[in-house]
């Protein structure tokens, strides 16, 4: 009989968002560009994917992140996050929980890290109050209040935005962003993404629009907005989204409604912050996200070949 495989992970939440990290024993990805390793992972490593975020291990609203041997010279890791359906281009609480991860593995170098990802390079940094700092790629508007006409919503706009995902950011959603509203929400998010595939709106904008933003008013006085995102598996983000944050600070400041260097902070549906702002270097506008992520859990998985579940499953792919 064939052996069991044996996975050793490392379980936080950020803001209440799961992430689960593997430092070691991931696939073997080669050593190129960190986005073509993650081309790799998505075509050629779907079951280990599922067997590592989706059930009967984990539950779908997991987030992965394989740590990997950077491939820009100047980087101290790279990174390739996953979900319950593919592969993250940045994952801003995922990123969080990494750092959070290397200090509880006394892995963390000092300083400031650069971090490779598969569309660009980010810093991360853990303070002294143990929030870390995420410098994420740089994030753009654009597209403006684009009309989408959505079956069982109505008309509702949406901003298109890059914040390392592919955002569309609506605020004329017409619905309380509270959890006791989480199916009516689910509802929504779902139905605009639906119709987001339908129209083909990604091609106009030469990336992956899989991630909506429904944006409202904060519930305590002290946040400046609240948001509900709905990920590209059907999963809300417990957190306020770090990359969801990027693209939201990148509308406002389009906007003109927030300054560069203005804090914004962005408030989740289970009341969880974000702290965001935007700095500009070398003439790129970088979002800045500070949170906290705390470790849940150590643990080693077994993937039993003999198990007929050993490749996970999900409602995804
Ligand atoms: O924090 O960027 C984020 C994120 C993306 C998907 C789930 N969380």
């Amino acid at each position: 009989m064939e052996p069991a495989t044996r996975i050793h992970v490392f379980d936080s939440h950020t803001g209440g968002e799961p992430t689960r990290v593997v430092l070691e024993g991931g696939p073997d990805l080669g050593s190129g560009p960190l986005s073509e390793r993650q081309t790799k992972l998505q075509r050629d490593h779907a079951a280990w994917r599922r067997a590592l975020v989706c059930e009967p291990r984990a539950s779908e609203v997991l987030v992965g992140a394989l740590v990997v041997p950077p491939h820009v010279p100047d980087c101290n890791l790279g990174v390739i996050f996953f979900n319950n359906v593919g592969v993250l281009g940045m994952c801003g609480h995922g990123t969080m929980g990494v750092v959070e991860t290397l200090r509880h593995a006394g892995k963390l170098q000092p300083g400031r890290l650069r971090i490779d990802t598969p569309v660009g390079v980010v810093e991360a940094e853990l303070l002294e109050d143990g929030s870390v700092l995420v410098i994420n790629v740089p994030a753009r508007r654009c597209l403006r209040q684009v009309p989408l006409q959505v079956p069982g919503l109505g008309l509702v706009h949406g901003d298109v935005a890059w914040g390392g995902n592919g955002f569309f950011l609506v605020d004329d959603h017409g619905l309380d962003l509270r959890r006791e509203q989480l199916p009516a929400l689910m509802g929504a998010a779902s139905a605009i993404l639906q119709e987001l595939e339908r129209q083909g709106l990604s091609h106009q904008v030469g990336f992956e629009v899989n991630h909506v933003e429904l944006t409202g008013p904060a519930a305590d006085p002290a946040n400046h907005g609240r948001n509900f995102v709905l990920c590209p598996g059907l999963e809300w983000d417990r957190s306020p989204c770090g990359t969801g944050t990027s693209a939201k600070l990148a509308c406002l400041l389009d906007e003109g409604k927030l300054a560069e260097g203005q804090i914004w902070r962005q408030e989740s549906l289970i009341g969880s912050v974000f702290k965001g702002w935007m700095a500009r270097r070398d003439g790129l506008l970088l979002p800045h996200i500070q949170g906290r992520a705390h470790m849940t859990a150590e643990a080693t998985l077994i993937l039993d070949p003999s198990d007929p579940f050993v490749a996970g499953f999900s409602r995804g792919a």
